[in-house]
């Protein structure tokens, strides 16, 4: 049976096992769509599309679609640890909500702290219940790196004043997968930057689960819904990157799928942000753009319900989804080339042809990216 035969199948066998489990939100998914004026085609589409970011075959829509409509099945329990909130604002960002909006008021979000109702003693005793009643069964979604030192209490979190290293072991104890949502807790963020006072770090460094990562500072909508979604059609880890990072996102440099990729081939670049360069829309490499060495989809998926990036808002990619690109990647306004490629002496203007070489050779970006970034196993 080839793959993607053998993954359907395990999808309908994972579907029917929580269609067997009692809903937990009241009001059905198609019930939501249509108070917000969203058509069964329309669903359908955003199913086809979903399915078509995550790399799955047309067929995999019929999944996808099931899936939403079971997705209050699968508990999430949301942490947040030491952030600035970016990631759930990114989630929530759209201003009309679309499927992946209703999709996430839909799930059953049992915890999280910027969207309940509850607080102080309250929201502590949703938190207790979620995890003991769930057991085994809930989906971890944790924002945020984690401050280790001086025993965690950099961050307290709560009536108890819990640490958030007490709380993300209690957390992750009981989940059935656990989801890092944005880089801070993928890889330390920028708590972690140099010189990292708290000691912050990625949430996979202390936990003895795999996690997977979601970089991006934020992440986008997109990046977050669709691994929850392959989470409940499949209830197992997608294909993942060197970097713990789904494949169907993280698979492909910034710049391979960059609109302003032709004006970096041809030579032509902002040689200061506002002059004529950057009216015409020219690559902007030389004012600091980290697009050749970063992964992730945001130039075909984009942000906001898919209206922008940073590239296409005029500013260069910044590496937010590399680990540790607060230190690797700066300045942020400045190539990066001379640093990387030291005994070139590559000046901006022939930075271009000097990637290029690399990558005709074989030296990929990620090799390049590993070089800075290698730190990542050493727990
Ligand atoms: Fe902020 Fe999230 Fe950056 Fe970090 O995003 S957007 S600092 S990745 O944890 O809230
Ligand atoms: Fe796009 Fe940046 Fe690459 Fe230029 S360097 S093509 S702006 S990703
Ligand atoms: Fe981050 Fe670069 Fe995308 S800065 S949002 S990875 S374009």
């Amino acid at each position: 049976m080839d793959t993607h035969a053998a993954l359907y199948q395990q999808g309908q066998q994972r579907l029917a096992e929580l269609r067997a489990l009692p809903p937990i939100n009241p009001v059905s998914l198609q019930q939501k769509l249509k108070d917000h004026g969203i058509s069964r085609r329309d669903f359908m589409k955003w199913s086809a599309a979903t399915a078509a970011m995550l790399a799955l075959p047309l067929p995999f829509s019929n999944l996808v679609a099931e899936a939403a409509e079971l997705a209050d099945r699968v508990p999430l329990i949301w942490l947040n640890m030491a952030e600035c909130t970016g990631c759930s604002e990114s989630l929530l960002r759209a201003t009309t909500p679309d499927v992946s909006t209703l999709i996430f008021d839909y799930v059953s979000l049992e915890y999280q702290e910027v969207l309940m109702a509850a607080a102080g003693m309250q929201a502590e005793q949703n938190l207790e219940h979620a995890i003991s009643e769930y057991h085994g069964r809930y989906l971890l979604a944790v924002e945020g790196a984690v401050p280790t030192a001086n025993n965690g209490t950099f961050l307290t979190i709560g009536p108890k004043a819990t640490t958030g290293m007490q709380l993300l072991q209690e957390a992750a104890a009981g989940a059935a997968a656990i989801i890092a949502v944005g880089t801070c807790s993928s890889f330390g963020g920028v708590q972690a930057a140099a010189p990292n006072p708290t000691d912050a770090k990625g949430i996979h460094k202390l936990l003895t689960q795999p996690v997977i990562n979601l970089g991006g500072c934020p992440p986008s909508e997109v990046n977050i819904t669709g691994t929850v979604m392959y989470y409940i059609m499949f209830g197992k880890l997608p294909a993942l990157d060197m970097f713990n990072r789904p494949k169907w996102a993280y698979g492909a440099r910034v710049h391979d799928n960059c609109e302003r990729r032709g004006h970096f081939d041809a030579g032509e670049f902002v040689e200061v942000f506002g002059d004529e360069a950057a009216k015409q829309g020219y690559c902007l490499y030389k004012v600091g753009c980290k697009g050749p060495y970063t992964y992730n989809n945001c130039p075909t998926e984009r942000f906001n319900a898919h209206t922008s990036w940073p590239v296409l808002s005029g500013h260069g990619c910044m590496g937010c989804s590399e680990p540790d690109f607060w230190d690797t990647m700066a300045d942020f306004e400045k190539p990066l080339g001379r640093q990387l490629l030291h005994g070139l002496d590559a000046t901006a203007d022939t930075v271009g042809a000097v990637i290029l070489g690399l990558t005709a050779v074989g030296i990929g970006a990620h090799a390049i990216g590993s070089l800075f970034a290698g730190t990542y196993e050493d727990k």
